[in-house]
């Protein structure tokens, strides 16, 4: 469970304010702090929309936060064990390019820090002189993660940023200038965004990095459907409980009276985009309010809540090269279901 209880993480970098940001709808997700006002003006206009959308980084308040957790060890979600297995087998040549001097991993978005925690051991027991820097918008998961690391590995120097990933990342390099940076961007995070919105991530990484860090990324492959709709409509209906809590979250702090036997969990991958969408469908003709606003739903009308893009090597190659990035290694299962992709920003850089 997310703890909301108060000793006051040490952190580097400051809050982005909202005020700050003015394209929310289009901003990657997982990259900004949402006020309650910026969430209600989000779920409004995709309500409005036609699809009706509603974005899926509205998923993770401490409900769905502790659903996801419990997604990640189902028996259907393979991508969370499968990118385990490959940290652990290839532990020592992913901290490789960081050895032989001072280093410092980054982790944008830790979750429950185990597949991070296979990096920091490996590179302990190589004796390397290495620091942790957690990077987070949330300061509760941030908080955690700090607590987390720090009893399991209290050797381990944790330097936690809380901040947007790309400023994030730029105040880790200046903070911690001297040490190689390597910087994980794990879980097929980069799944839950647009090709434009990846792009400008990836652009925006590549840059607040030096060309002698390295980023490994964790891309879930393009495979057969059935394996892809049955980690996302899993048998115990995990996941289809953590899309509803979605429509909790907006009946508890939006005064939405959405019924949830009224809708449906449906999952369905669409190959002309290479994603995973989920929906709620409603079961009939239905009117919910959501703060104070009608919206009239047909039988079976979907609400899309998110999309999980999955990569060809062709695609992470394009997607790489568009954002200044040049690949140094690439990592997989046995079965290519997922990759950990590690690259370079290209600037100037020798790739040794
Ligand atoms: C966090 N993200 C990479 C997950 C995914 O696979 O898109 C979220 C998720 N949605 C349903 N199951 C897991």
């Amino acid at each position: 469970m997310r703890r909301t209880t108060a000793k006051k993480p040490r952190v580097v970098g400051q809050i982005t304010t909202h005020a700050a940001r003015t394209e929310s709808q289009r901003a990657p997700i997982g990259t900004q702090l949402r006020s309650r006002q910026q969430f209600r003006n989000d779920v409004l206009a995709g309500m409005r929309g036609r699809p009706r959308r509603l974005q899926s980084v509205y998923f993770y308040d401490d409900a769905g936060s502790e659903l996801f957790e419990q997604i990640t060890r189902l028996p259907e979600y393979y991508l969370t064990r499968t990118e385990h297995a490959i940290l652990s087998e290839h532990a020592e040549r992913i901290v490789s390019p960081v050895l032989g001097q001072p280093a410092c991993v980054v982790d944008l978005g830790a979750g429950d820090g185990r597949k991070t925690r296979l990096l920091l051991d490996c590179l302990h027991g190589r004796g390397a002189d290495v620091r942790y820097a957690p990077v987070d918008v949330s300061a509760s998961a941030l908080w955690e993660s700090e607590q987390r690391i720090q009893r399991e590995l209290p050797w381990l120097r944790v330097d936690p940023v809380h901040d947007d990933y790309i400023s994030g990342l730029a105040r880790v390099r200046e903070a911690q200038a001297g040490r190689k940076l390597l910087v994980l961007w794990l879980g097929s995070s980069i799944g839950n965004f647009t090709l434009t919105q990846a792009t400008s991530m990836l652009t925006g990484l590549a840059n607040a990095c030096d060309p002698s860090d390295t980023l490994v990324i964790g891309f879930d492959l393009l495979k057969d459907p059935a394996q892809l709709v049955a980690a996302y409509s899993d048998s115990a209906g995990v996941t289809a409980q953590f899309n509803f809590n979605l429509l909790k979250r907006i009946n508890r702090e939006l005064g939405g009276d959405f019924d949830l036997d009224e809708f449906v969990h449906h999952a369905t991958f669409v190959p002309d985009r290479s994603a995973m969408e989920s929906y709620l469908l409603s079961r009939r003709r239905q009117v919910v309010t959501v703060a104070g606003e009608r919206f009239e739903l047909e039988a079976w009308e979907p609400i899309q809540t998110e999309t999980s893009y999955k990569y060809s090597e062709r695609q992470i190659e394009a997607l790489l090269a568009a954002a200044g990035l040049a690949r140094t290694a690439t990592y997989r299962d046995k079965a290519a279901r997922f990759a950990d992709v590690a690259c370079r920003p290209m600037r100037g850089a020798s790739l040794s």
